[in-house]
């Protein structure tokens, strides 16, 4: 499943050979050394690579990766090597006073060299790896708004500092219509050292989505690599990721997410072997790889790591290969979600996603968006999660809404927009379903849309649930030695209470209970169940202003609604089976 790659990443792809340059002599040093560091750099004397000469297989040449920074002009500058910097106890005010302008610590970033060096995190195995030397060239794309302008200035120098000038087609700078002047005024004035930064000036605000679309739009490169506005990027970032896109144009490429201290601004080494993955309801996570899947597949530290989602700042993508996936959803707005989008079109239309853990990138994870939503925030992101979830999951869409989300089902006053083109453009690609990536790309996340089913048992009256053939209602009957299949319901995520299509409905008016054809967005046929093997729990109308719950007629065989009663047997029911949450 984890590939070890080496025999596959490193053959050359056409039919004529390339030669094949040394990527990058790692010398990893952990964060502990930077002191040796220090002084290592003091002595001798670093060749920088020069990536434009090509070098046969034959040859072994240490190379180093491209680093500009890796002799600093200032040694004793804060938060250089990225180590922790001190706010001065005459300046905790002033610190916290402005934490908010970008909820980190925006006073010490000021403080700190927009050049400084960071230590080089990278995996000692990424010292064999070898890359090709004609890998295509990239544009590096920033959407931002309102980002703080040292955290910005250092985003960008990271990445003109250690890309090989032949593979950085150009830096984008992508304005989602910031307000501050800073960005307004100084910008082009700064950036216009550099040639190859351009900055293009939405009118509107549009959201990282769209903002992200609009640099794509422009880009020159042959391949997008997308990056926030507040990131660091290490030694040897780049040629990682343009090498795997370019072994295969399918696979999107994720460098490790280190972190930048939001209170110290110290550059801070991730654990090894994480992967991209989400819960319900769509929320993404890290989870670490288990010693087994590691063992099992002889995996080590370098290796690449197969995600079941991104974490979507971060990215290197083949641009055809974005168009042709059809880019983002750009019905998406602001922010959120935009990576469960691209994540599940990328598998299951045929692309792949991995961390490729010799690529580390720095990033500063903030508490708050120091930016305003248009909208509501969770409105907002809701909405982005809804479309994705109606686009992409099928039938798994119910756990999405099952898991907090019922009010979207009913769409009462939520508009999530149009889905033609979207629903056209997976049909067009004929991509894979929803269930076909959870069995082969997420395996582990166990997710049964039923939560019960089976058979209904009454505990009071010790019968089962029937559906009548020839009437609408539900009865009662003794539990027979086999089980039929008219006494077959199910329990699910949305809360319906159902039997094949047809759903446990109580009646307009007066007590009873009837069957109804389904439909998840209809209130009214939401029960709550909350109940396990052991424990039983009432079937309770949720739609219904005093709680009712679902009661056997000890006698006559029927069931009717009345209020729920805690002790009442006759108002407990167990299903068969199940299932683990
Ligand atoms: O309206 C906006 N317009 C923008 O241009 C809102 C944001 N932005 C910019 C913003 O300035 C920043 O550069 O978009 C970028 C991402 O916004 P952040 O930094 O506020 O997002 P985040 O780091 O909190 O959130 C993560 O999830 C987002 C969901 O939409 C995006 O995918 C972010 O890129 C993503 N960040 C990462 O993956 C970094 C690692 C975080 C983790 C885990
Ligand atoms: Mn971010």
């Amino acid at each position: 499943f984890y590939m070890n790659s080496k025999d596959k990443q490193y053959t050359v792809r056409n039919t004529s050979p390339r030669s094949i340059t040394h990527m990058a002599q790692v010398s990893p040093k952990p964060l502990q050394m930077v002191e040796d560091q220090l002084n290592q750099w003091g002595g001798e004397q670093v060749q920088l690579q020069n990536s434009t000469g090509r070098r046969r297989a034959s040859e072994r040449h240490k190379v180093m990766a491209l680093d500009m920074t890796n002799r600093p002009r200032d040694m004793r500058a804060v938060g250089q090597f990225g180590q922790a910097a001190v706010v001065p106890p005459d300046r905790q005010e002033e610190s916290w006073s402005r934490w908010s302008e970008g909820y980190f610590n925006v006073f010490l970033s000021e403080q700190i060299p927009v050049d400084r060096a960071i230590p080089d995190t990278r995996p000692p195995a990424c010292a064999e790896n070898l890359v090709h030397d004609d890998l295509p060239m990239t544009s590096v794309i920033f959407c931002f708004m309102d980002e703080v302008w040292s955290t910005l200035l250092r985003s960008v120098h990271s990445v003109l500092n250690r890309s090989p000038p032949h593979l950085l087609k150009e830096v984008l700078l992508v304005d989602d219509c910031s307000t501050k002047d800073y960005l307004k005024e100084k910008l082009e004035a700064y950036m216009s050292q550099f040639p190859k930064v351009r900055i293009i000036r939405l009118k509107e605000r549009h959201g990282l989505i769209r903002a992200r679309l609009a640099g794509a739009a422009v880009a020159k490169g042959d391949v997008l690599t997308f990056l926030d506005s507040h990131i660091e990027c290490n030694v040897g970032w780049l040629e990682p990721l343009l090498e795997q896109v370019y072994m295969e144009r399918k696979r999107v490429a994720c460098p490790v997410i280190e972190v930048i201290s939001d209170k110290d601004m110290s550059y801070v080494m991730v654990d090894n072997f994480q992967k991209g993955i989400f819960k319900w309801p769509l929320v993404f996570g890290w989870s670490t790889l288990s010693q087994d899947v590691i063992k099992k597949n002889n995996m080590n530290d370098s290796d690449p790591i197969r995600c079941p989602v991104m974490a979507g700042g971060l990215f290197s993508i083949d641009k055809q290969y974005f168009y042709e996936l059809g880019t983002y959803d750009p019905g998406l707005d602001v922010w959120g979600g935009e990576n469960m989008e691209l994540s599940f079109k990328i598998w299951m239309c045929g692309g792949e996603i991995e961390i490729i853990p010799c690529s580390r990138v720095g990033h500063i994870f903030r508490g708050e968006n120091p930016y305003k939503f248009p909208k509501n925030r969770q409105k907002t992101v809701e909405r982005n999660l809804a479309r994705v979830a109606e686009v992409w999951l099928d039938e798994y869409k119910e756990l999405f809404y099952g898991h907090g989300y019922l009010h979207l089902l009913d769409r009462n006053g939520m508009d999530i927009g149009n889905l033609t083109e979207q629903i056209q453009l997976r049909k067009k690609l004929g991509c894979k379903s929803f269930s076909w990536y959870l069995e082969n790309i997420y395996p582990e996340l166990e997710a049964p849309i039923v939560k019960a089913e089976g058979p209904v048992l009454n505990m009071g009256i010790r019968k089962c649930l029937l559906k009548s053939e020839t009437r609408t209602e539900l009865l009662i009957q003794w539990m027979p030695s086999f089980v039929l299949q008219n006494q077959h319901f199910n329990y699910s995520w949305v809360r319906t209470f159902r039997q094949d299509a047809s759903c446990v409905s109580p009646h307009k008016t007066g007590t009873g209970v009837a069957m109804e054809p389904c439909d998840n967005t209809k209130p009214h046929l939401r029960w709550l169940h909350k109940s396990t093997q052991v424990l039983t729990d009432h079937l309770i109308a949720e739609a219904s202003p005093q709680q009712v719950c679902l009661e056997a007629e000890p006698e006559g065989g029927g069931v009717f609604l009345k209020a729920c009663e805690a002790a009442n047997p006759f108002q407990k029911w167990q299903f068969t089976h199940y299932y683990a949450q």
